[in-house]
């Protein structure tokens, strides 16, 4: 019986890694899902270093009690069968055991507690800003203010329905679309729209058309704020999450050290269009970063959008490309 457990136990262990093989796993990327993952995204600031290190010993300290509880229970129920252990013990108490079992895990609660509480202390000890940014959550988009220059970014998400019309024109897109309900449309508009997507190297579901940016290695402080539900703003590869609750500002920073984009959700069920309301932001450089904010200071938001899409060192293509190689 034993045995057969044992041997049951084993077999669903290999069909689980196997299955996780097959599919395809892959570590997480940088500023962006991928397929499969494993793990926490990369980190592109201080606190995601701190929050990956506290991953990483958090889960060695998993993995090392999990194997050590294996081991002690397959040497119990070996060493001490009936048939091996005839005559049980009688012993009832063990002093020594018994401190034992009692300060070790204390002593493995207190290790947690202080990489965690320095990591909490850190996440609430906001350094100077450079650029502080006001986000405003609403169903089902977000809105992005700098405070300093008073300008509002608004960004909508992008659907298969606005790829696929930018790509065939209006017209065409109504004759092909225009008969279609319900599932039968959204699928048919899911299924022609990957290519597109592919194409356009934008990640579905996370594209917005207007994106925010920040300067690299610059302080941002951002304020949250909702105008309706409760929301929350992430971003996984800055480590930074917050709650937007109306009548509320809740407040989080951080300080992105590598170029790129990066993306995240609205992280609290919110509703209906919960799923569409990504956040995106672009890490540029200093000289990038001032032409955008000109542009938008003129009211000139095409030339803010071109800005950015023409940037090529932190275009999410080149950061996919750098994650291959
Ligand atoms: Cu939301």
């Amino acid at each position: 019986m034993l045995r057969r457990n044992l041997g049951a136990a084993a077999f669903c262990a290999c069909a689980l890694l196997a299955l996780g093989m097959a599919g395809g796993t892959a570590w997480a990327g940088l500023g962006q899902p991928t397929d499969g993952e494993l793990g926490l995204q990369l980190p592109a600031t201080p606190i995601m270093e701190s929050i990956h290190s506290l991953y990483n010993t958090v889960n060695g300290i998993i993995i090392a009690i999990t194997v050590f509880v294996l081991i002690l229970m397959l040497y119990v129920m070996f060493r001490f069968k009936e048939s091996s252990n005839p005559v049980p013990s009688r012993t009832t108490h063990n002093t020594m055991l018994e401190v034992a079992w009692t300060i070790i895990p204390i002593m493995i609660l207190v290790g947690i507690a202080v990489p965690s509480f320095r990591l909490l202390y850190d996440q609430y000890s906001f350094p100077k800003p450079d650029v502080t940014i006001k986000a405003t959550a609403n169903a089902w988009f977000w809105e992005h203010e700098y405070m300093d220059q008073k300008v509002t970014v608004t960004s909508n998400v992008v659907s298969d329905e606005d790829v696929l019309k930018a790509k065939l024109g209006e017209e065409a897109f109504n004759q092909k679309y225009g008969t279609l309900e319900g599932t039968a449309r959204t699928q048919a508009l899911y299924q022609d729209s990957a290519a597109v997507w592919a194409e356009r190297k934008e990640l579905r579901k996370l594209a917005v058309d207007a994106e925010i940016a920040v300067p690299v290695n610059k302080v941002v402080h951002l304020l949250v704020t909702s105008n309706d539900v409760i929301h929350s703003w992430t971003i996984p590869s800055f480590g930074a999450k917050m709650q937007a609750v109306p009548g509320r500002t809740a407040a989080t920073w951080f300080q992105p050290t590598k170029i790129g984009s990066y993306h995240g959700q609205c992280s609290v069920l919110c509703g209906k269009l919960h799923s569409a309301m990504p956040i995106a932001v672009r890490v540029v450089d200093q000289a990038v970063y001032d032409a955008w904010m000109a542009a938008l200071q003129a009211k000139d938001r095409k030339k803010a959008n071109e800005i950015l899409k023409a940037d090529v060192a932190s275009s999410g293509a080149a950061q996919s490309l750098a994650q291959l190689q």
